[in-house]
C-alpha cells in the first residue's frame, strides 16, 4: 500500500536485481563450460565475462521481455548475449592498441593475463558465441522471425552504427582541435556516446520486447527509453571518472588528461553533466506512459539505478 517508503521500494528492487543478476550469472556460467578444446580461449573468455559486470545490459533485456509479457526464459539467451558482446568490447577497449589498461573492475585486465594473442580470439569468440547465443533463441520457444529481428539489432550495435563506430570516432577525437566550439564539441561526444555505449543498451531493451513478443509499437517506446538511459549511462560513467579519480588519482584519469579525452564533465563540467542525465533520465521515463505502472516499475528502477550508481 501506500507506506511503501522510497527505501522500501529501492531494496525491493535491489532484491529485483540480485535474483536478476544471479539467474544471468548461471546462464554465462553454463554457456562456457571450462573444457577441451581451446581450453586457454575459454579461461579468458570467461575471465572477463565472470569477472563481476554490474549486468545492466542483461537485466534490461529480461525486463522489457516481461514488460511485455515475456517470460524470463525467451529473453535469457539475448541477455547473455548483451553481456558477451560488452565482455568482448571492454578486453578490446583495453588493449595496447586501443586504450592500453592494465586494470578493470580492480583485476588486471584480459591481455595482462592471457597475452594479446589470446585476448584478441577471446574477444572474437565472445562476439561469435553472442550470436550463437541469439539465433538459439529458438529454442526458448521464440519465432524465428523474432530471432532474425533481434539479430539484426544485436549486428547494428556492434558494427558501424554501434561500437566499431563509436570507438573509431572516440580514437579519432583524441588527437582533434575544436578550438572553443562547444557545439561541436558536444556533438562529437555524443556520437560518441551513443554509438560506444547507448547502441548496445538500446539494443538490449529492444532485444527483451521482441523475444517477449511485444508490438511494434511497444518496442518503438522501448527503444525511446533505452536511448536516453544508453546517453545518461555514458555521462554517468563520464562524471564518475572525474569524481573517483579525484579520490583515488585512478589510471585512466591521469591518463585522459593527458591525452585531452573528450568527456561530458571536460566540455559542460561535472554539474551541468549531472542536470543533464536528469533530464534524460526524466524524459526516459515519459517514454514508458502508456505501459502497465506495477509492470513498468523494473524498468523505472533501472533508469534510477544508472543516474544513482557509484560505480
Ligand atoms: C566489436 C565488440 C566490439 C568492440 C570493438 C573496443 C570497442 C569496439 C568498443 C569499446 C566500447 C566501450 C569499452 C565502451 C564503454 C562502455 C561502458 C560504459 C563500459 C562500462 O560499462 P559498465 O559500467 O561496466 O556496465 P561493468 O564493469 O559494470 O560491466
Amino acid at each position: 500500500g501506500h507506506s511503501l517508503t522510497a527505501d522500501s521500494v529501492d531494496s525491493e528492487f535491489m532484491l529485483y536485481m540480485v535474483h536478476k543478476s544471479k539467474s544471468v550469472n548461471k546462464a554465462l556460467d553454463e554457456a562456457i563450460p571450462l573444457c577441451e578444446p581451446v581450453l586457454k580461449i575459454r579461461e579468458a573468455m570467461r575471465y572477463t565475462l565472470l569477472s563481476g559486470g554490474k549486468r545492466v545490459r542483461p537485466m534490461l533485456c529480461l525486463a522489457a521481455c516481461e514488460l511485455v509479457g515475456g517470460q524470463e526464459s525467451n529473453a535469457m539467451q539475448a541477455a547473455c548475449a548483451t553481456e558477451m558482446i560488452h565482455a568482448s568490447s571492454l578486453i578490446q577497449d583495453d588493449l595496447p592498441c586501443m586504450d592500453d589498461d592494465s586494470l578493470r573492475r580492480g583485476k588486471p585486465t584480459n591481455h595482462k593475463v592471457f597475452g594479446e594473442d589470446i585476448a584478441v580470439l577471446a574477444a572474437d569468440a565472445l562476439i561469435a558465441l553472442a550470436v550463437e547465443e541469439v539465433a538459439t533463441s529458438t529454442l526458448q520457444d521464440v519465432p524465428p522471425d523474432k530471432v532474425l529481428r533481434a539479430l539484426l539489432e544485436l549486428a547494428k550495435a556492434v558494427g558501424l552504427e554501434g561500437l566499431v563506430a563509436g570507438q573509431a570516432a572516440d580514437m579519432a577525437g583524441e588527437g582533434m582541435s575544436f578550438e572553443d566550439d562547444e557545439k561541436a564539441r558536444l556533438e562529437h561526444l555524443e556520437f560518441i556516446h551513443v554509438h560506444k555505449t547507448a547502441a548496445l543498451l538500446e539494443a538490449s531493451v529492444v532485444m527483451g520486447a521482441i523475444m517477449g513478443g511485444g508490438s511494434d509499437e511497444e518496442i518503438e517506446k522501448l527503444r525511446r527509453y533505452a536511448r536516453c538511459v544508453g546517453l545518461m549511462f555514458q555521462v554517468l560513467d563520464d562524471v564518475l571518472d572525474v569524481t573517483k579519480s579525484s579520490k583515488e588519482l585512478g589510471k585512466t584519469a591521469g591518463k585522459d588528461l593527458v591525452a585531452g579525452k573528450l568527456t561530458y564533465p571536460r566540455v559542460i563540467g561535472v554539474e551541468k553533466s549531472r542536470e543533464y542525465a536528469e533530464r534524460l533520465n526524466k524524459e526516459a521515463r515519459e517514454h514508458l506512459h502508456g505501459f502497465d505502472s506495477d509492470k513498468v516499475a523494473p524498468l523505472l528502477f533501472l533508469a534510477d539505478y544508472v543516474v544513482k550508481r557509484q560505480n
